[in-house]
């Protein structure tokens, strides 16, 4: 029995609830992984209980000599997975990550450039709900109506109106390749920073699957727990000249003490992503993504710019004639998640959306490949065909529940993985 169900049985059987949601649906929602055995061990770990306020060699606590062991490990290993001069792992979220690289760069009321949330970008970008849309002046820019790319053009014309200190690229609902290298283009032109958030591609990144910001964009931003499988965290990397500034944004700026645990489960993470196995899981994900779009396409839903490049996907529900909520909630009934999602130029509010996205990331972690996607279809054309069909839905989670528990879940039902 272990130490949880003894003490807390109440938690401990929630948790087990959890796991077994984890193993008996499909995961789909795009942001979302499995972290591994070795991942959840360190983040579990007694890192946990140590105060680490400063950076290794620098804090402003005893007893720090295996903090900075494990710190400076997860840096190094950032540093040879992604090749920026610095990195500061200690952003506790992707926000926190975004928060202290514009305290690091800009000031309240300077003007950045971002894309708008209901085309795909993220909160931080600009929202005016967010800190982010509060303190700074954002212009945002769009993806073109007809292609429902982004249009480089016009994101240079926009930078050379409205001359932004920062311009941020990098989305959470953008299925298509980002051309960071004209992006970085643009930044030139304007006099302004680029930063990069590639919190939802960072795995495909390091795999060498996406383009590398790397060389091209003067701060980097990201989660751990996306694509690059980790705990959930974030992290920065700068170029050397404003290595200073964005660790002083983070500690003392914007966080207190370090979460030394999730700092480790990072190094784990960073250690796997530099295995030549990663390479091949990147691969897989966008291999998967492609076959998943090709099927639904075939089975009636229209995507988003007509496809997808990288994890992601994002299906217009109008095509189905419904809302993304019942997208959503229809396919959560039959053991599938996902999130609804505004596509660009919606008519209708974010908490109901049209559009619905899908990713890969999980699914591949289990070994799923092509063949499996196309299963996978056919499983959400059914059931956005009927979404108010009981029976429908119940069929295909109980076909579902029984396709899940074939695949082992990594740090679930496979402790090796
Ligand atoms: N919630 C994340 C996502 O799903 O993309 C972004 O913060």
């Amino acid at each position: 029995m272990s130490a949880l169900s003894q003490r807390d049985p109440e938690i401990a059987a929630i948790v087990a609830r959890e796991r077994t949601r984890q193993v008996e649906t499909l995961e789909m929602i795009a942001s979302e992984n499995y972290a591994s055995a070795a991942v959840l061990e360190a983040t579990g770990s007694v890192f946990t209980n140590k105060y680490a306020e400063g950076y290794p060699g620098k804090r402003y606590y005893a007893g720090n000599q295996f903090s900075d062991q494990v710190e400076t490990a997860a840096i190094e290993r950032a540093r040879a997975l992604f090749g920026m001069d610095h990195v500061n792992v200690q952003p506790t979220s992707g926000a926190e990550a975004n928060m202290a690289a514009y305290f690091a760069t800009i000031q309240p009321g300077d003007t950045v450039m971002g894309l708008n949330l209901d085309q795909g970008g993220h909160l931080t970008h600009g929202s005016p709900v967010n800190f982010s849309g509060r303190l700074y002046n954002f212009v945002p820019y769009t993806v073109d109506r007809e292609s429902e790319v982004i249009d480089m053009a016009a994101v240079r014309d926009l930078a050379r109106q409205s001359k932004p200190k920062v311009i941020v690229a990098g989305y959470t609902a953008y299925p298509r390749a980002i051309d960071f290298a004209a992006f970085a283009e643009v930044a030139k032109d304007a006099g302004a920073l680029l930063m990069v958030d590639m919190s939802h591609i960072a795995g495909l990144v390091a795999g060498g699957y996406h383009m590398s910001p790397t060389g091209l964009a003067d701060l980097v931003t990201t989660t751990t727990h996306k694509t690059l499988r980790g705990p959930r965290g974030g992290m920065i990397m700068a170029n050397a000249e404003l290595a200073e500034a964005v660790d002083k944004a983070v500690f003392p700026g914007t966080q207190g003490g370090p979460h030394l645990h999730s700092i480790a489960g990072k190094a784990v993470a960073f250690g796997e992503a530099l295995k030549p196995e990663f390479k091949e899981y990147a691969c897989r994900i966008v291999e998967n993504a492609a076959a998943l779009a090709e099927a639904l396409v075939q089975g009636g839903l229209r995507l988003v710019s007509g496809g997808t490049d990288n994890h992601l996907i994002l299906a217009d529900c109008n095509s189905m004639n419904i809302s993304g909520l019942k997208a959503q909630n229809a396919l959560q009934g039959a053991g599938i998640i996902t999130n609804k999602n505004t596509i660009p130029y919606d008519t209708r509010s974010p908490f109901i959306g049209s559009g619905l996205r899908l990713g890969t990331p999980a699914l591949t972690s289990r070994g799923m490949g092509p063949a499996e996607m196309q299963r996978v279809a056919a499983w959400i054309v059914r059931v956005l065909r009927d979404p108010d069909g009981d029976g429908v839905r119940e069929t295909v989670r109980l076909e579902v529940a029984e396709f899940a528990r074939a695949f082992a879940v990594p740090g679930i039902t496979d402790a090796q993985a």
